[in-house]
C-alpha cells in the first residue's frame, strides 16, 4: 500500500475527529500545469498588449448548407532566428436552430497532432462532448449543420433564412457582421485580434477574448518546445507533473489547454458552473483559487470553497432587469473559472481555462433568466419527468443489513404514520461488494422483499457502482470483452476501492454500453424469480471516485473508447455510466412501461435527461445544512433541477434540533432523501424522541401533501428546463437586491416562498419579501408588503417560514397515506391565494398516471385554475387524456380560500356551472378566520367548471 493510499483511507475511516476534507489530495491553480500557466499568460498579456491570434482573411467562407462562417484562426509564434511559426486553427461560428443561441468551435488542425510514438491514443482533440451533452446526439459531431436539425425543416424556415444577412467583410475595418433579425442579435467578428462582440439592439452584452485572454497551447514536442513558447507564457509542467499524487502522468501530448475571456457588460453578477459548496452568486477570485469544475470524491467537502466536487455543470449564467446571458463551455475535461466584478460592479468577467479539447461554446440570449435553463435545455435536454413516488420520500442508510431490517424499517414507518416512498440498500446489500450479487445469507430473496415493498406501492434502490471487483463472473466478462478502461500502456487499468483490486467499466463506447446492459439484464430478469418494477440503481462512485488514483480520481492518461484520454473526457464519464444505467432499466421496463429512477452522484451537462443526484458526503452540523440551499439552487438553474443533499447531514451524529431543521428545510428539496454513514448512530424518524419525531413527521406529510404541486413543477422542468427550487432573483430580476439572496427561494413557478431556518436557537428570521400579499402556508394570515422589504418572521421550532404569495392557486392532496401511491384515490384541495391588486390568482395541475411513460403518447392531464376578481373562478382544461382512470382520483374536494380584508365581502354561497349544469353551493365562514371553504363542490379537475362568487 502506498503511503498516500493510506491516507485517502485514513480520511474516508477516521476524519470525524477532523470534519473537513484532505486538501492536499487536490491540486491548487499553481500546482496544476495549465492551470498556472494560463493565470500567468494572462496577468502578462494584459500588460503586454500583443496579441497572436487573427483570422486568416482568405479563409473566410460561408457555407451554404448550415449558414455557419468558416476561418482559420492562425497562431503566429514571433521567431527573430527563423520564420515565425504559423499554427491553424480552423473556427466555426453557427447558429441554433431555433436562432437564439449562438454557437462557435475552434480545434486544431489534425496534421499538427500526428506523433507515430503515441499508437495507442487518438490524434484528434476531443470533439465528441456533444454526444452525452447534447440531447440530440447528431448535433454534437463539430461539421453537422447545427442550424436545421432535420433537412425537411429548410422549407418551413427559408423565411427566416431571408432575414438572416451575413455582411459582407468589412475588411477595411477588420470586422465582419453578422445580423440575426430573429431576436435582434448582431455579432462582430473582429479580424486582427480575434474578437467576438455580441449585440442586442444596441447594447453591447457580451465580448469575448476582450482582454486577450484567449490561449490554444498548440501541439509541439518537448524538443521543439522552446521555440513554441510565447514570452507572455510559462512553461510549467508541460511535460511532466511534479504534483505530489499525479507524477507518473506522462502527459503523452504535451501542453494541449485552451482558454478564453468572456465579459458580460452591465451584469453585475455570475452564477451556475456547479458544483461547489459555496454562495449561489459566484465570488470575485482574483485573489482567491479560481472554481474549479473537476469530477472528484471529496468526503467532508470544505464550506466556502471553489474546490471541485463530485458533478461539473460548464453553464455561466447572468441577468439583469431587462436581459440574460448563458455561456455554455461545452467542454469535459478539468477545468477552471476565474471571475472578476469591475467597474462599480457593472461588468462581470470570467476566464475559462480546460486541460484539452476544443473550444466549443454556445451563447445563449435571454429576457429573464429562465430564458437561459430554457434554452440550454432545449439543446442538452430536459430534466426527466420522474416517477411521482421518486418525489415522495426517500429513507436510506448506509446501511440497512439484511431484508427483515428492510422490512422493519417499513413497519415502524407505518406505524408512526409517516409516508415514505423508497427505502435503499447502500454498498454492503452486495457479496463482498461484487455489483450485481447480494449478500447471500441476509439477501436469501430479495423477490419477496421487493414485493413486499410493492403492496405498499413503494420502491427500492440499491447501490451499483462502475468499479468491479477482479476476479469475479462480472469482471471478467468486462475483460473478455474489452469493455474496460486501460492503462497508459494499453493493459486493462486495476486500481483500488471499495472492493479492494477493481477494474473500471468504460461506458464510454458502444461495447461497454452492451456489456453493462446486459449485466442489468441478468441481475434483474434473469436473477429475480418474477417481474417486478420496483428496483431502482443508484450510480455512486462515478467520478470515478479510485483511492490510490491521484486527486482521489482516475490517472488522467488512461485510455477510454476510441483512444481518447482520461485528460479530456474525465467529467462526462459518470454520465456515461448513469445514462447507460438508465438505458439498461428502461429496456428492462419495457414490459409494464415503467419509468426508471437512477440517482447518481457524478454529473455533467446532459446529466439532467435520465438521473437525479444529491450533493453528496455532507456533515450533520449547521454549516452543511446553511450550504445545501445555495447548492441546490445553484443546479436549479442550470438544468439540473432534481437534486437534494443528505438530511440530517451523512457524516457525524445531528442534535434533535438539527434534524428538525434539516427536515423542514429538506422538504422542499427536489430530491428528499435522509441518509446517514455508516458510523453514525440509527436516526429514521420513528427512532426520534418526542416532540422531534411529530415534527419531523409533519415535514414529510407537508411534502406529501404538497405532491400535486411538486409533481406540476416537475412536469414543468420536463418541459422548459425550469428551476423546481428557484432563486430569489429568478423570479424577480427587476430587484437588485435580490442577486445576493441564497438562503431564501420559490418552489417552481407555484408562488411558495420559503426561508428554512439554518442556525441553532434560532426562532425569529429576517426574509425578504417583494412587493405583494403574502398568506402564511399554514395559517393563511395575510402580510401586505407595500415595498421590497425585510420583515421579522417568527419561526418556532414547530415552523417553517413559508408563504403562498398573492395570485396563486396551489394543489393539494390532504389525506394521510402510506405512500404517494396510496394517494392516487384521494380527492384534491385546492388552496387560492388572491393577490394585492385585484383578487386575481391562477395557478396548473399537471396529472399523469405518475408511472409509466404513457405521458408521452397524450396520457396526462393539464389545466389551469384562475380566479378572476375575486367574483369567478374557473377551470380551462389544457390537455386532458384519452382514458381520465389514469389519473387517479380527479374529485375536487374543498376551495379553500385565503382572506384578508381586501376581499372579506366573499359572499355566503356561490354558484357552480359544469356544462349546462348550474348549481349552488355555501361558502362557510368562521368567525374571525383567515380563510372561506367551499366544502365539496363535485367537480373534477379535468372539467371545465366556473365559480361564480
Ligand atoms: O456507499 C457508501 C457511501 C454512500 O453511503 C455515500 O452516500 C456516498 O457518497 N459512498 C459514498 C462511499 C464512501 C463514503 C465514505
Amino acid at each position: 500500500m502506498n503511503n498516500w493510499f493510506k491516507l485517502f483511507l485514513l480520511t474516508i475511516f477516521f476524519s470525524n475527529s477532523t470534519n473537513a476534507f484532505t486538501d492536499y489530495l487536490l491540486k491548487k491553480c499553481n500546482q496544476a500545469g495549465f492551470c498556472q500557466r494560463n493565470r500567468y499568460y494572462a496577468n502578462n498579456i494584459q500588460s503586454s498588449h500583443n496579441s497572436y491570434y487573427h483570422i486568416d482573411e482568405q479563409s473566410i467562407h460561408i457555407n451554404s448548407n448550415d449558414f455557419s462562417l468558416g476561418a482559420n484562426i492562425i497562431k503566429t509564434i514571433p521567431r527573430d532566428d527563423i520564420d515565425d511559426i504559423t499554427i491553424i486553427l480552423p473556427f466555426k461560428l453557427s447558429f441554433q436552430n431555433d436562432w437564439q443561441s449562438v454557437r462557435f468551435t475552434i480545434d486544431e488542425s489534425i496534421d499538427g497532432r500526428k506523433v507515430s510514438e503515441l499508437p495507442l491514443l487518438n490524434h484528434y482533440r476531443y470533439n465528441e462532448t456533444g454526444l452525452w451533452s447534447f440531447m440530440n446526439h447528431t448535433d454534437s459531431l463539430n461539421n453537422t449543420p447545427l442550424l436545421f436539425e432535420k433537412l425537411e425543416n429548410i422549407q418551413s424556415n427559408l423565411n427566416k433564412l431571408i432575414n438572416f444577412v451575413f455582411q459582407t467583410p468589412d475588411l477595411q475595418n477588420n470586422v465582419i457582421k453578422i445580423y440575426n433579425q430573429i431576436n435582434q442579435l448582431e455579432i462582430h467578428l473582429f479580424l486582427d485580434s480575434f474578437q467576438i462582440h455580441i449585440f442586442q439592439g444596441n447594447d453591447l452584452i457580451l465580448s469575448i477574448n476582450d482582454r486577450s485572454l484567449f490561449n490554444f497551447e498548440h501541439h509541439r514536442s518537448l524538443e521543439e518546445n522552446f521555440q513554441n513558447v510565447l514570452p507572455e507564457e510559462s512553461t510549467f509542467n508541460m511535460f511532466a507533473d511534479d504534483f505530489e499524487y499525479s507524477k507518473n502522468d506522462q502527459i503523452p501530448f504535451g501542453p494541449e489547454s485552451i482558454a478564453l475571456d468572456f465579459t458580460f457588460n452591465e451584469f453585475n453578477s455570475l452564477f451556475g458552473i456547479p458544483e461547489h459548496a459555496d454562495s449561489l452568486r459566484l465570488k470575485d477570485t482574483s485573489n482567491d483559487e479560481p472554481y474549479r469544475l473537476f469530477n472528484v470524491d471529496v468526503f467532508q467537502y470544505n464550506l466556502d470553497s471553489k474546490m471541485p466536487m463530485y458533478g461539473a455543470i460548464p453553464l455561466l449564467l447572468t441577468a439583469n432587469k431587462e436581459k440574460s446571458v448563458g455561456v455554455f463551455w461545452n467542454n469535459p475535461s478539468d477545468t477552471w473559472v476565474d471571475i472578476h466584478y469591475t467597474d462599480n460592479n457593472k461588468i462581470s468577467q470570467s476566464h475559462i481555462m480546460s486541460e484539452s479539447g476544443i473550444i466549443d461554446v454556445f451563447v445563449f440570449i435571454g429576457k429573464k433568466p429562465s430564458d437561459i435553463s430554457d434554452q440550454f435545455t432545449q439543446l442538452t435536454g430536459r430534466p426527466v419527468l420522474p416517477l411521482l413516488s421518486s418525489i415522495g420520500y426517500h429513507q436510506c442508510r448506509w446501511n440497512y443489513n439484511d431484508e427483515l431490517d428492510v422490512l422493519n424499517v417499513q413497519e415502524n414507518m407505518d406505524r408512526e404514520d409517516i409516508p415514505f416512498d423508497f427505502i435503499w440498500l447502500d454498498l454492503e446489500y452486495t457479496d463482498d461488494k461484487k455489483y450485481f450479487t447480494w449478500k447471500p445469507d441476509s439477501f436469501k430473496n430479495p423477490g419477496k422483499m421487493l414485493k413486499k415493498l410493492a403492496k405498499y406501492g413503494r420502491q427500492l434502490a440499491i447501490l451499483i457502482d462502475p468499479h468491479l471487483k477482479t476476479e469475479y463472473h462480472v469482471s471478467e466478462e468486462v475483460e473478455k470483452e474489452n469493455a474496460g478502461v486501460l492503462n497508459a500502456n494499453g493493459d486493462l487499468y486495476v486500481g483500488r476501492c471499495w472492493p479492494g483490486d477493481s477494474i473500471w467499466i468504460d461506458t464510454m463506447g458502444k461495447i461497454g454500453q452492451r456489456i453493462w446492459e446486459g449485466l442489468f439484464k441478468v441481475f434483474v430478469t434473469v436473477k429475480l424469480p418474477f417481474y417486478i418494477d420496483n428496483l431502482h440503481i443508484w450510480n455512486d462512485m462515478n467520478e470515478p471516485s479510485i483511492f490510490n488514483g491521484p486527486e482521489t480520481t482516475a490517472p488522467k492518461d488512461l485510455i477510454h473508447n476510441d483512444g481518447f484520454e482520461e485528460r479530456s473526457i474525465h467529467n462526462v464519464y459518470g454520465l456515461t455510466v448513469h445514462e447507460t444505467t438508465y438505458n439498461s432499466m428502461k429496456d428492462i421496463y419495457a414490459t409494464s412501461d415503467k419509468r426508471p429512477f437512477i440517482l447518481t452522484r457524478a454529473f455533467f451537462a446532459g446529466s439532467q435527461r435520465s438521473a437525479a443526484t444529491w450533493t453528496g458526503d455532507n456533515i450533520a452540523n449547521w454549516d452543511y445544512l446553511t450550504s445545501s440551499i445555495p447548492m441546490v439552487l445553484s443546479n436549479n438553474i442550470v438544468g439540473m433541477p432534481f437534486i437534494g443533499a443528505d438530511i440530517a447531514g451523512f457524516d457525524g451524529n445531528p442534535t434533535p434540533e438539527l434534524i428538525v431543521r434539516w427536515y423542514q428545510a429538506g422538504l422542499w428539496y427536489p430530491f428528499f432523501r435522509a441518509h446517514a454513514h455508516i458510523d453514525s448512530i440509527r436516526r429514521e424518524p420513528y427512532l426520534l424522541d418526542k416532540p422531534v419525531r411529530d415534527n419531523v413527521r409533519d415535514s414529510i406529510r407537508l411534502r406529501y401533501s404538497l405532491l400535486p404541486t411538486f409533481y406540476s413543477a416537475f412536469h414543468e422542468a420536463s418541459v422548459n428546463g425550469n428551476a423546481i427550487m428557484k432563486p430569489m432573483f429568478f423570479q424577480y430580476p427587476e430587484y437588485e437586491e435580490l442577486y445576493n439572496i441564497d438562503n431564501q427561494f420559490y418552489l417552481g413557478d407555484y408562488g411558495i416562498l420559503v426561508k428554512p431556518i439554518t442556525s441553532p436557537e434560532t426562532f425569529t428570521t429576517q426574509m425578504t419579501f417583494p412587493r405583494g400579499i403574502f398568506y402564511d402556508l399554514l395559517t393563511f394570515r395575510a402580510l401586505v408588503v407595500d415595498q421590497l422589504k425585510e420583515i421579522e418572521i417568527d419561526a418556532p421550532i414547530t415552523k417553517i417560514p413559508a408563504f403562498i404569495e398573492g395570485g396563486h392557486i396551489l394543489f393539494k392532496r390532504d389525506i394521510y397515506r402510506r405512500s404517494s401511491k396510496l394517494m392516487e384515490n384521494d380527492p384534491y384541495t385546492l388552496v387560492i391565494a388572491p393577490s394585492l391588486e385585484n383578487g386575481s390568482a391562477s395557478g396548473k395541475l399537471y396529472v399523469d398516471d405518475g408511472e409509466t411513460f404513457s405521458y408521452e403518447s397524450g396520457e396526462y392531464l393539464e389545466t389551469v385554475v384562475s380566479l378572476v376578481g375575486y367574483s369567478i373562478l374557473k377551470n380551462d382544461v389544457i390537455h386532458s387524456p384519452e382514458n381520465v382512470d389514469c389519473l387517479g382520483n380527479t374529485m375536487i374536494e374543498k376551495i379553500v380560500v385565503a382572506v384578508d380584508k381586501n376581499n372579506m365581502d366573499i359572499g355566503d354561497h356561490v354558484t357552480i356551472k359544469v356544462g349546462s349544469e348550474t348549481r349552488k353551493l355555501n361558502i362557510e365562514h368562521v368567525e374571525g378566520a383567515t380563510t372561506v371553504e367551499i366544502k365539496s363542490p363535485q367537480v373534477h379537475v379535468y372539467e371545465q367548471w366556473e365559480i361564480t362568487f
